[in-house]
């Protein structure tokens, strides 16, 4: 980052660019942290359907995984912000104390560690159609409660009706929800039970439902410094990562100001363009993108940062600054005001670009951003957001 006096060297070239967003968003990766959680219920729950409906990515399929107790699989994603401990297969009783005995081992070394090697959540997952909830099952929750691990009793495939926007919640679940709560566990809510379907079924006209509810229970839950790694991994809650972005994009327009404090002339509009790597780099983490890392080096190679912010650099000249109040100043030069606002534009835009990003599938994602698509949307929501 720039401050006044120092001479920052001007990168327009597309591979320095290139070079630079790639080491942005590595960092920017890093700095997240890693959320873990770790996720029970018996074989059929629905465990790695939940997880995918989340964190709208297959983290099994995706991430690298490894056996790290018996009956327990961790996998990290590429992207690094995310671990999930995954009980596959899992039957409670003698398996259900083999898993606790390795907990108790992995959580007793990870609580000395580093914050993002613990873990922090547990799901414990109960089909609402088992219509029967064992001792054993009792038990094992408490168990991982009392190992510090805060557990979130999630019951699963719940069928729900959505009629006129009011939920029709089948009966039986609810009941069955109501027996588990009265049992008043050591858990999130004192034993509460958030009833969810990670699957629309469209034969039984069921919706996706509590979703949001279990993600909102889980940030309760979870330490603070563990909070922007879940933020970046989860795919269900836009909200909180346009206020992390807007965090991100507010630091930012408080550096370009300090750089644009000693007004530039507009011809060298791109030694902001450093920081606006960076930001566009971090914005990009929150947004989990690229899916796959594989993936990144198609988007630094990419049209946006030789033709995105160093493109706006120049643009600010000709189009943006006559937008922006006192844009243009006298004798051409950019004030810390307009450096601010400039910063602010690409900030937005760049979510746009993100939130849309998110929504394609992964063939989809990786054509948009090594094509020229990604240019052409940057550009365009560059110009609609003054
Ligand atoms: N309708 C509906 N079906 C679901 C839901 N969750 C899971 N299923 C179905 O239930 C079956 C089992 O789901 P999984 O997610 O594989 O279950 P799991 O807990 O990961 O099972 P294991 O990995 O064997 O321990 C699959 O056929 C899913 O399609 C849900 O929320 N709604
Ligand atoms: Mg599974």
């Amino acid at each position: 980052m720039a401050t006044e006096g120092e001479r920052i060297p001007l990168i327009l070239d597309s591979t320095a660019v290139a070079s630079l967003f790639d080491q942005e968003l590595q960092k920017a990766f890093d700095s997240l942290g890693c959320f873990n959680l770790a996720i029970f219920g018996k074989t059929g729950s629905g465990k790695s359907t939940l997880l995918n409906a989340i964190f709208a990515q297959a983290i099994a399929s995706t991430g690298i995984g490894e056996p790290v107790t018996k009956g327990l699989n961790y996998y990290r994603h590429p992207n690094g912000y995310l671990g999930v401990y995954d009980s596959e297969g899992f039957e409670t009783g003698t398996s259900g104390d083999a898993i606790l005995a390795g907990l108790d081992r992995i959580v007793g070394k990870s609580n000395s560690g580093p914050m993002d090697q613990r873990i922090h959540a547990a799901w414990y997952l109960v089909r609402w159609s088992d219509r029967r909830f064992e001792a054993a099952q009792q038990s094992f929750i408490t168990g991982i409660a009392a190992l510090g691990v805060p557990v979130i009793i999630v019951m699963s495939q719940v069928p729900v009706i959505e009629r006129d926007g009011e939920f029709e919640i089948h009966p039986d679940a609810v009941a069955f929800a109501k027996y588990i709560e009265s049992l008043s566990l050591p858990t999130f809510g004192d034993g509460k039970v958030l009833l969810t379907n990670a699957l629309p079924d469209l034969f039984s006209n069921t919706v996706v439902y509590g979703l949001q509810e279990l993600l909102d229970a889980t940030y309760e839950v979870v330490p603070l410094a563990a909070q922007t790694a879940l933020t970046a991994a989860q795919g269900v809650d836009g909200r909180r990562k346009k206020d992390a972005a807007a965090a991100v994009i507010k630091q930012a327009t408080v550096v370009a100001s300090g750089i644009g404090a000693v007004p530039i002339p507009i011809a060298d509009a791109a030694l902001l363009v450093p920081n606006q790597i960076a930001m566009i780099a971090r914005i990009t983490a929150i947004y989990g993108l690229p899916r796959s890392r594989a993936r990144s080096l198609s988007i630094a190679g990419s049209a946006i940062l030789t033709g995105g912010a160093t493109y706006a650099g120049r643009y600010v000249a000709t189009q943006l600054l006559r937008f922006i109040p006192g844009g243009i100043v006298a004798g051409s030069v950019i004030s810390g005001t307009v450096a601010a606002a400039l910063t602010r534009a690409i900030g937005f835009a760049w979510v746009k670009v993100c939130e849309y990003a998110v929504t394609l599938s992964d063939t989809e994602q990786e054509s948009f951003f090594s094509g020229s698509e990604v240019k052409e949307a940057f550009t365009k929501y560059l110009k609609s957001g003054k």
